[in-house]
C-alpha cells in the first residue's frame, strides 16, 4: 500500500464552524475519514494530521521522506506567508499536492500568492472538501505514472 500524508495548517481544525460560507460545514475529522476511505479505494494507506504551528508541519513534512510516496497540504495561512514550509518540501522531494477548500484565487489579493505552488506538483482550489479526493487521484496517477502503470 501506497502511503500518503494529508496535512492541514492553522485553523482548519475549526472547519466545520469556522466560516461556513468560505469553507463549507464539514468537519475536519469528517475530510479526514473521506480521505481515508477514497484513499483505500485507491490502494492508499493515509495518515492525517493538522496543526496550528508551522514548525510542527516543516517536522511532518521532513518526517514524511520515507515513510511516505506523497504529501496532500493544505497549509491555510501559512501557504501565503511561509519560505520555510516551501524550503522543506523543496528538501523532501516529495510529490505535494496543494489543496484550498476555496477558491483562493477569487478572494483577497494576499490570498492569490502561494509559496506552496512553485514547489508541489499542482494545485486544486475551489472545489470544498472535494479538493482533497481530487488531490488523492492526482496522487494516484502521478505516483502511477512513476511505476510504469
Ligand atoms: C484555508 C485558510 O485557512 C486560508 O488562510 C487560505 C485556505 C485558504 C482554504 O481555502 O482551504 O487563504
Amino acid at each position: 500500500m501506497t502511503s500518503i500524508l494529508v496535512l492541514n495548517g492553522p485553523n482548519l481544525n475549526l472547519l466545520g464552524t469556522r466560516q461556513p460560507d468560505v469553507y463549507g460545514s464539514v468537519t475536519l475529522p469528517d475530510v479526514e475519514e473521506m480521505c481515508e476511505t477514497h484513499g483505500k479505494s485507491l490502494g492508499m494507506k493515509i495518515s492525517c494530521l493538522q496543526s496550528n504551528h508551522e514548525g510542527v508541519l516543516i517536522d511532518a513534512i521532513h518526517a514524511a521522506k520515507g515513510s511516505h510516496a506523497g504529501i496532500v497540504l493544505n497549509a491555510g495561512a501559512f501557504t501565503h506567508t511561509s519560505v520555510a514550509l516551501m524550503d522543506a518540501i523543496a528538501s523532501v522531494e516529495l510529490p505535494v499536492v496543494e489543496v484550498h477548500l476555496s477558491n483562493i484565487h477569487a478572494r483577497e489579493a494576499f490570498r492569490h500568492k502561494s509559496f506552496i505552488a512553485p514547489v508541489a506538483l499542482g494545485q486544486i482550489a475551489g472545489f470544498g472538501a472535494t479538493g482533497y479526493l481530487l488531490a488523492l487521484d492526482a496522487l494516484s496517477a502521478h505516483l502511477g505514472r512513476g511505476r510504469g502503470a
